[in-house]
């Protein structure tokens, strides 16, 4: 097994975490998101937001772990407006839009591209027919502020896995909630050797097309249409996929995505007992795909009696990195509120004792300002298996190095402000402010022009 194998020659996992972008606010948008709506109308700090991000993707870095980096979106958003009925240049629709509606320039205005896990699923070049990468961007339908993410997102993608010999980019599902999709946060690849075959696990809230289960207090936000359909464009067997529904109750909980619930990495999944409407029927499942690849299911699971669901929900223990050691054992990478709350640091140090797991430690980062919108350690990341090849076909400057990172600190220390109040997503000089700064970034990053505003030759005058 070579999962933790960090040579350059070996196919390794890299995690791609979004900058955080600079109008990061806490608007209060997210549907079943239970941190987000209690911190609607706090005063944000992108700067500290985005320095938590990268400290953590640098830490990382550092002890051997392959980190890539992926750009904020153009917020405020004023190119959607026009198609909402205010024309005229970008400043004159973001002053028309606030006047008409303030909750549309919240909506326009958010920073929640930064959680990549939600960007796109990932199907590694092993498991592909045609020995490609695959990828289909999210369509986050279910709310504005996030759809609005998915065509600059295809289109980021394209453009750092650029190379067609390599890398296969697919349409983003239908934007209907029959084929609501969010992406990474409901699937996981588990696996023996990242290098090898894997089985993968597609974690749905509700059926979209037919009535069955579903949760009564949120609406589920993704449908088991939606990732059978992905798994498809993928070309995934059914030898090779497992889908899954969540416990309609831990959506009501505040379970919105499954990687609030569970978190899987070579053959472990890390879970909570009430992550799954069948538990046992999930596991087997597992089991036998698994064992048809020559790999043994490790489940490591949390009781209800160890870990309440609210506490799980509260702490985001399981919104937590699994990630392979040089010497193919694990760490857990967990939100520093894990730390502070004693039943699950407990149980933390439990998994790390327990002689059945290879998980041999824990160590949590501070990304408050993102947690405090829902968004732990493994939202704020993508996770991209790569052979040696693959690697060296990607052109754009995304691998985090110690160079990359001081810049990219700078770059946010000279961009950002330390202080964002709802009243402040109308100020017009955001406009300029991040256009600015985002296109600096495609220099840095060596992205070339992904972002709409780049491409206009008129309506770039935003007064
Ligand atoms: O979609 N929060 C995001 C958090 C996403 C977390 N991702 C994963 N679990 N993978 C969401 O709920 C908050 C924005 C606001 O309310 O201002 C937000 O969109």
């Amino acid at each position: 097994m070579n999962a933790g194998d960090f040579s350059d020659t070996a196919t390794r996992e890299v995690n791609f975490d979004g900058l955080v972008g600079p109008t990061h606010n806490y608007a209060g948008l997210a549907h079943g998101n239970l941190a987000a709506a209690a911190h609607a109308g706090l005063v944000s700090n992108p700067r500290e937001a985005a320095l938590q991000g990268l400290a953590k993707m640098k830490a990382l870095a550092d002890a051997g772990f392959a980190q890539g980096v992926l750009p904020p979106h153009p917020r405020p958003a004023v190119d959607a407006l026009g198609a909402l009925g205010f024309p005229g240049t970008p400043a004159e629709q973001l002053a028309a839009a606030a006047a008409a509606d303030f909750s549309l320039v919240r909506t326009i205005s958010s920073a929640a591209a930064m959680w990549t896990a939600n960007a796109a699923t990932v199907t590694p070049s092993v498991d592909a027919a045609d020995r490609r990468v695959h990828f289909t961007a999210a369509n986050l339908q279910s709310s504005y502020h996030r759809a609005l993410e998915a065509p600059v997102t295809r289109d980021v993608l394209a453009a750092i896995f650029a190379d067609e010999a390599y890398f296969a980019h697919h349409p983003i599902l239908p934007a209907t909630p029959a084929f609501g999709d969010e992406g990474a946060a409901n699937h996981t690849r588990l696996c023996d050797d990242y290098g090898t075959s894997g089985v993968h696990l597609f974690v749905y809230g509700q059926t979209g097309l037919s009535e069955g289960r579903a949760p009564k207090h949120f609406r589920a936000r993704q449908t088991l249409e939606a990732s059978q359909a992905v798994a498809r464009q993928h070309g995934l067997t059914t030898d090779q996929s497992v889908f899954a529904q969540q416990n309609p109750a831990a959506i009501d909980a505040g379970v919105f995505h499954n990687d609030v619930i569970a978190v899987g990495n070579g053959p472990v999944l890390l879970y909570h007992e009430d992550a799954f409407a069948d538990e046992a029927a999930t596991l087997d499942a597992l089991e036998t795909r698994l064992m048809d690849i020559g790999a043994v299911l490790a489940p490591v699971r949390v009781a209800r009696d160890r870990v309440s669901l609210e506490t799980a929900v509260a702490t985001y223990l399981f919104n937590s990195q699994l990630l392979s050691n040089a010497d193919g054992s694990m760490r857990v990478i967990v939100p520093a509120e894990c730390e502070h709350e004693p039943t699950v640091a407990a149980e933390l140090d439990r998994i790390v004792a327990a002689p059945d797991n290879p998980i041999t430690g824990w160590q949590a980062f501070d990304v408050k300002q993102s947690m405090d919108n829902g968004g732990g350690p493994a939202c704020l990341r993508l996770r991209v298996i790569l052979s040696p090849a693959e690697r060296a076909a990607i052109k754009a400057r995304v691998f985090l190095d110690d160079a990359l990172h001081d810049e990219l600190a700078a770059w946010v220390t000279r961009h950002y402000r330390d202080r964002l109040a709802i009243a402040d997503l109308a100020d017009p000089t955001l406009i300029d402010e991040t256009r600015t700064a985002l296109d600096e970034l495609t220099g840095i990053l060596r992205l070339g022009s992904v972002y709409p505003f780049q491409r206009e030759t008129s309506c770039t005058q935003t007064r």
